[in-house]
């Protein structure tokens, strides 16, 4: 057991009744959006896992410890706080050393999660391989993790501002499987679909919950990734969101963006430049994906009833 692992009484007592829990993520909400919207939208999933039965547990690191079910306060805290680190596997024991506050991305998220006894997570859209990866090798560490963590990752596919068709390669060099929820196509975040098509697909959240069962029954312990397109009300076109992809990369180069600052740079740069559109449905798709999430972790937790 991680000696710095906090997990709070109501997701500990979820875990202990079989594990309704959906864990979710905290780079989103201090690096992916902006306040006030960043602490709305952190509510809002909490809420839609809640509604399908389950728990929520944003995960963060406060005071030198790993925290597994923030409360409100420490969300409040991690939405406003003027100095939050993006913390991925490489930042946890530098970060916990200083006490400092942490949000959590994909990868250090499931990581902690999986160390809780957590298979299912829910966020916007993954890291991936980025655009221009020749030169910089820039690649997210969500796709290192998802070939290591044994969770089910609910997303819309990962984010568009990535090398979509080099980003499912990986993953399937990886061994990770891409699962299409009631989609054929692999979402392109704000984009419903990217062009690319998934080789395997689910209809429900019981045959969702089913695969995770038989692949973790194998000892494979990688993760899953669950592609639920974006909600429609909200979605964006893809060419005109290509567009506005290709002007804010010219922007991030010309002003030197680099490492852990290119994704946080153009989610806000494509937000202003679309006159909150993106936003809109960047805000929309993380609540659609909490409520799927939330959906397989009570069929999950019923299936291993049964086993
Ligand atoms: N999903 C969103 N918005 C985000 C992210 C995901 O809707 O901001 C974050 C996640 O924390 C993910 C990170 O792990 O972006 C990827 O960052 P990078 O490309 O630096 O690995
Ligand atoms: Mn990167």
């Amino acid at each position: 057991m991680n000696p710095y692992l906090d997990i709070r009484p109501e997701v500990a007592a979820a875990l202990t009744l079989g594990g309704k829990v959906v864990a979710l993520e905290s780079t989103v909400i201090s690096h992916g959006l902006p306040r006030p919207h960043n602490l709305e939208t952190a509510r809002r999933m909490e809420a839609a896992v809640r509604k399908e039965g389950a728990i929520p547990a944003t995960i963060g690191l406060l005071n030198g410890r790993f925290i597994v079910g923030l409360s409100h306060e420490e969300i409040e805290l991690l939405a406003n706080a003027d100095e939050v680190h993006k913390v991925s596997r490489r930042d946890l024991s530098a970060v916990l050393a200083s006490r400092k506050l942490g949000a959590t991305t994909v990868a250090a998220t499931i990581l902690i999660a999986s160390q809780a006894g957590i298979s299912v997570f829910a966020t916007g859209g993954i890291g991936g391989v980025h655009r221009g990866v020749q030169e910089t090798l820039d690649i997210s560490a969500d796709l290192a993790e998802l070939a290591r963590t044994p969770v089910a990752v609910v997303c819309s596919g990962a984010k568009i501002i990535l090398d979509l068709p080099r980003t499912l390669e990986l993953l399937e060099t990886l061994g990770v499987p891409v699962v299409g929820f009631r989609t054929s196509s692999f979402p392109a975040f704000y984009v419903r679909e990217s062009g690319l098509n998934l080789d395997l697909r689910v209809e429900s959240a019981e045959e969702a919950a089913r695969l995770m069962s038989i692949q973790w029954q194998l000892g494979l312990s990688s993760g899953i990734v669950f592609c639920n397109p974006p909600p429609e009300s909200s979605a964006l076109d893809r060419a005109q969101t290509e567009s506005l992809i290709k002007t804010a990369l010219i922007a991030a180069n010309s002003e030197g963006i680099r490492g852990k600052a290119v994704t946080p740079y153009l989610l806000s740069y494509l937000s202003q430049a679309s006159g909150g559109a993106t936003l809109k449905a960047n805000m929309d798709l993380l609540v659609s994906n909490a409520s799927v999430a939330a959906q397989i972790a009570v069929a999950h937790t019923a299936l291993r009833g049964k086993l």
